[in-house]
Parts: C-alpha cells; structure tokens; sequence
C-alpha cells in the first residue's frame, strides 16, 4: 500500500493504548491532544485527514475543529453523551457521528447508586470521621438520610436511566421519572411535568444528555418543588443542572444534600461545594473503570475500523444514521 492509499486519522484529545496499536497498517494516525496541537498539523494531514477520534467530552469538535478537515468522514466520540460534538454540522455535511452507548451503561448505574448511597449515609463524612480518630470518643451520629424512606424521580429513562430503576427496584424504593415520551415497556409511573415529579418525589438522580434542550433544567424551582429532605444526584452532565441555585438551595436548607459526579466547569468545582460537608463531589468517574474505559475505546476503534471496511458504523448517532441502501 503506497503513502496515498492510507487512511489519515486523527486522535483528538488523550491518546490512549487501544487507539494507539488498534489501527492496522493502512491508517495513519495523527494525534492533538488539545485545540492548540491542531495548529500543528501538517497542511497535507489537514488536507487528507478522513476519521477523526475523539477522545474525551472536554475536547469540543465543534464546527470550527471540524471545518478545518475537507476530506472529513467521520467522527468517532468516545462516550454515550456527544454534546461536545456538533452533530447538526456533521449531518449537514455529509460526516458521519458515532457515540459509545450500552458498554458504559451498568457501570454508571453502579456509581449513581454508590453515590445515593453515599450522599443519603454521610460516606465520605463517615470515612473523615474515623480517620481523624473521633470515633474513639463518640459514635458517628444517625444520618437524616436514609434509602429506606425515599420516593426517587429519575430524570430520563433511556439505557442508563433504566439500569439505575433496576438497580433501586431490587433495593425496594419506589421509582417514577421524567423525559419527554413515556419509555416503552416500562411500569414505573412517568410524569410528563419536571416540577409536578419534584413535589411528588424527595430525591432527584439526573441522567439526561447535555445540551440546550436540557441546558439548567434541574434550577431554582425544581429544587424548591423537592423541598427541604430533597436530595439531588447528578450523572449526566454539569451543564443540565444551575450550580449556583444548587449552592443557595444547599445553604438554605431548601434541600437537604447532593451527590455530583459532573459540574458546570469542570475540572473546576466551586470552593462552596468543596466547604460544603452534606454534599458527595465525585471527579467524573461515571465510567472510569479500567475495564469499561477499554471497552468504549475498542467500540470507538471498531467504529471506524467498520466505516473504512465499507461497513456501517456500529453505533452511529440520532442526528447521522445509517442510510438504508
Ligand atoms: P439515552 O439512552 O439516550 O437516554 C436519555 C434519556 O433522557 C431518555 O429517557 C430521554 O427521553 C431523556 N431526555 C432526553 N432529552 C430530554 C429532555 N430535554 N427532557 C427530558 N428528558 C430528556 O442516554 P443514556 O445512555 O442513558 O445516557 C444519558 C446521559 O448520561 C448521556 O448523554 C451523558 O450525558 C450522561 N452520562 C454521564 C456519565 C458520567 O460519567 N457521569 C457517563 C455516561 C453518560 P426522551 O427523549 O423521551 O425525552
Ligand atoms: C466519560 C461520559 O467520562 O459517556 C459519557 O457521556 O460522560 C463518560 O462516560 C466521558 O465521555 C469522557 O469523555
């Protein structure tokens, strides 16, 4: 195979073992770990790049990243949610967009259950306690939150949504949700009205995509409408939810506690967050698991791997789907 035949690709954003030795000889892999290093591209690679990899949601292949590439196919995003990816630019010009949805799926349920958890039973404040060594002169005292008296909204219902029901189902706690349509298939009650489900419930667990369709949907009101046992559990993104009515609802006593995996700037996290002692603050790690982070990357290698054999991609996005033949 000549030096024409290859298949220019690029890796935006960390490079990581399985992109690395997953491509077989005919592609060329590029790599720019941030916006800067796309600078540095040589213009021949600009010219011929065809896929291009993107590897973390902090990375944005927005418009400007991917105008630059005339010869663009396809966006593999490393991920299930891709709103760092403009998705409408792609369709409209003919550039294919896959996600990394189902592999991902059970592992973060596994971190918003251990997040409740954790934020209803004082975990972390629990474990800061032991080790300051004031157990040995009093119990820890009961904690206001318990799993046992809880009514739990989950705000959208797809693959993750679901797996979280699953998982409280099993545990004995009464599950309702929100998201546009009623999910097929399911009992659980869905409540059309994101207010009218905060009145009803005590505890809120996020697990919406990001985006302007989402953009501060949990604000001021749906945390008034939780009242003051409201917990809130946030695994979608920072974007979905209004951090400073969270700090003053927190304050206030409006609701009671919080467990966040993601935040509005990360890896910024406000300094009232971190002084905060009823509230859980987890660096993103959803899915951040050796084991899982392996399998996301193989389906983002395998998705492009599939679109240069002429195959369809394995999972390509709502706004680019596979066009029947
Ligand atoms: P999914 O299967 O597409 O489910 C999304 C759910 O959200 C659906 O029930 C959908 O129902 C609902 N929804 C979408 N837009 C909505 C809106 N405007 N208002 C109300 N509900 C809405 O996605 P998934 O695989 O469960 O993943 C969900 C999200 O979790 C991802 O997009 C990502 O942002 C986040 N995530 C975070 C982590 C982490 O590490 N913390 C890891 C993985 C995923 P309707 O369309 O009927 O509204
Ligand atoms: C990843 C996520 O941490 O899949 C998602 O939507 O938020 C996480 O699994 C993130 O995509 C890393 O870029």
């Amino acid at each position: 195979m000549t030096a024409s035949e290859k298949i220019d690709l690029l890796v935006y954003g960390p490079m990581r073992p399985i992109l690395e030795k997953g491509f077989p000889d005919q592609f060329v892999v590029h790599c720019a770990e941030t916006r800067a290093d796309l600078e540095r591209l040589t213009p021949d690679a600009v010219a011929n790049m065809r896929g291009m990899a993107v590897t973390y949601h902090t990375v944005a292949a927005n418009r400007e990243s991917l105008a630059r590439f005339p010869k663009l196919e396809i966006v593999a995003s490393f991920g299930v949610g891709y709103d760092h990816v403009d998705a409408a630019y792609a369709r409209e010009h003919n550039i294919m967009v896959t996600n990394t949805p189902d592999v991902l799926t059970e592992e973060v349920a596994d971190v918003a259950m251990g997040l409740l958890i954790a934020t209803l039973r004082e975990f972390v404040k629990a474990d800061r306690y032991v080790r300051s060594g004031l157990w040995q002169t009093q119990n820890y005292p009961l904690s206001a939150g318990s799993l046992r008296d809880r009514k739990i909204g989950i705000v959208g219902m797809g693959r993750i949504g679901q797996a979280i029901a699953r998982r409280l189902e099993a545990s004995r706690v009464p599950v309702c949700y929100h998201s546009r349509k009623p999910a097929a298939g399911l009992s659980y009650k869905h409540h059309p009205d994101l207010i009218e489900m905060a009145k009803a419930v005590d505890t809120l667990v996020v697990i919406v995509p990001g985006g302007t369709a989402t953009h501060k949907m949990i604000n001021a009101e749906v945390l008034k409408a939780l009242g003051p046992r409201g917990v809130i559990v946030n695994v979608a993104r920072g974007s979905v939810l209004d951090e400073q009515a969270l700090i003053s609802a927190l304050k206030s006593g409006a609701i009671l506690a919080a467990g966040l995996d993601v935040f509005e700037q990360e890896p910024n996290v406000p300094d009232e967050l971190k002084a905060m002692q009823n509230v859980v603050l987890l660096p993103h790690i959803g899915s951040a698991s050796v084991v899982t982070r392996n399998a996301m990357d193989q389906l983002v290698v395998d998705n492009l791997k599939n679109w240069f054999a002429g195959k369809p991609p394995l999972t390509p996005v709502a706004e680019t789907p596979i066009k029947a033949s």
